[in-house]
């Protein structure tokens, strides 16, 4: 294993791991509410004072922060140190509302980095490893902290970022890059040019590390056998540093959280309570190491479980499994609750590809989906009955599902646009009337 495969903090033991947290949560409560009048301001509406935190066991104490606070105290109301100390600013899409701005130090890059690191080297990343960063670099976390990583494990690597997608599959095949990091829809795409173009044999990856946006298990399957790699998952978000606040081991059971770095609960997203292992909530941060922007108790509204159960990997730190998708991805269609990925399930089980579109409409004071799918090139040949056939068999196993109707469109292939970066599965029209 390579350099950043990190043993003695990856395998510590749980008391170690309480320990190491207990002692940098107390020193970070302290130095945010020194440095922060936004949080200090929150805590003493609380009437929480920096000596009531003494370890983890308190830390349900302290007040949450929302995405609506960081846009509140957008750009610089959350930054903890000096702005000279400061050396690079990312930020998140911003697709609705303000964008939300994250500073680093340069430790806070380092710590970042190393997260990145720890995630390549869980994929069998080494040294002797062609890594091919396709994440968009810039503003977007993907690019630059993959690419800190690779450096750091000593990998050969390359800086593709998104886009250009026969560039994309040239360079794999002429420097023979091992390890894909991008989007899984990203991945998804590039292997499906990679099949039309008959260059499936000329590639020489092994492994992908995909993440940024909610993918199902059956997405993998078909990631890993049309690029004949291990397909790792990998999550973070900008506001706690980018990708690699958890990662995937060859066990595929759920990610490791980087526990030295990030403290992770699971709450109830309605009355804000701590649940227990195994429990489905709302996953919340706690940065406990980082300087610039350390977020306490920072709400994700990403819905997963926790499990401390034993990783056959020898890693201790705590799993967190797939997020289902953020809670506002989540549609309510006719008072239901629907998830994109339980209609990606459906769809990849019954054979098409994970090209599709969901649109939500309002009509009459009622609310429509409507699943537009892509279908393969021999599903095209078929007749307009065999269309209609399968169309039915669709609308059935969608009902089975989610429990309601939804109506099934049955597309020509590549009608449906392919994403090089974060995937926009879902069109809802709704407040548009
Ligand atoms: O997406 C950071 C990242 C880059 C993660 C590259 C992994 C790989 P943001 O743009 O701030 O940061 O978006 C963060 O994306 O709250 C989740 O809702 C979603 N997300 C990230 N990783 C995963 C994943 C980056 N593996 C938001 N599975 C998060 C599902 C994910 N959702």
């Amino acid at each position: 294993m390579g350099q950043y495969y990190q043993p003695e903090i990856e395998c510590a033991s749980r008391e170690q791991i309480k320990a190491w947290q207990d002692e940098r949560l107390v020193k970070q409560v302290h130095h945010v509410y020194e440095h922060v009048p936004y949080y200090k301001k929150l805590m003493d509406e609380k009437g929480v004072k920096p000596e009531d935190i003494r370890s983890t066991e308190d830390l349900h104490k302290l007040p949450f922060l929302t995405k609506a606070d960081l846009r509140d105290a957008y750009p610089y109301g959350l930054l903890a140190v000096p702005l000279e100390d400061c050396v690079r600013i990312q930020s998140t899409s911003g697709t609705t509302g303000r964008r939300v701005v994250a500073f680093y130090t340069q430790h806070d890059i380092d710590l970042w980095e190393d997260c990145c690191a720890r995630a390549i080297v869980a994929a069998g990343g080494s040294n002797k490893d062609v890594v091919h960063v396709s994440y968009g670099y810039g503003l977007f976390t993907g690019g630059p902290g993959l690419n800190g990583g690779s450096h750091k494990v000593g990998s050969l690597t390359l800086p593709m970022s998104s886009g250009n997608t026969e560039r994309q599959i040239q360079f794999m095949c002429d420097l023979e890059s091992t390890i894909l990091c991008c989007t899984p829809s990203y991945a998804a795409y590039l292997a499906e040019t990679i099949w039309e173009k008959g260059l499936q044999d000329k590639i020489k990856l092994k492994a992908g590390i995909f993440g940024a946006e909610a993918w199902t298990q059956e997405m993998r399957h078909d990631i890993e056998e049309k690029l004949g790699i291990k397909a790792y998952d990998i999550y973070g978000l900008t506001e706690i540093s980018g990708p690699g606040v958890s990662f995937e081991c060859c066990e595929q059971t759920g990610m490791h959280i980087n526990e030295d770095h990030f403290i992770a609960e699971v709450i109830d997203p309605v009355t804000g309570e701590v649940l227990p292992d195994g429990e489905k909530g709302e996953l919340v941060f706690t940065s406990i190491t980082k300087q610039a922007f350390p977020l306490l108790r920072y709400r994700t509204r990403d819905i997963c479980v926790l499990s401390h159960e034993k990783c056959a990997c020898g890693r201790t730190h705590v799993k967190m499994s797939k997020p289902m998708g953020r809670s506002d991805d989540m549609l309510i269609i006719k008072g239901v609750n629907v998830f994109p990925s339980q209609i990606e399930t459906v769809l990849l089980n019954k054979g098409y590809p994970a090209n599709y579109q969901i649109i939500v409409t309002r009509v009459n004071n009622s609310d429509n989906l409507e699943v537009q799918v892509e279908m393969t090139s021999e599903m095209f040949s078929d007749t307009v009955s065999q269309v209609s056939r399968r169309e039915k068999e669709l609308v059935d196993a969608l009902k089975a599902m989610l429990g309601i109707y939804a109506k099934v469109t049955l597309v020509a292939p590549k009608t449906i646009t392919r994403s090089e970066g974060k995937a926009v599965r879902v069109i809802d029209k709704r407040n548009l009337y």
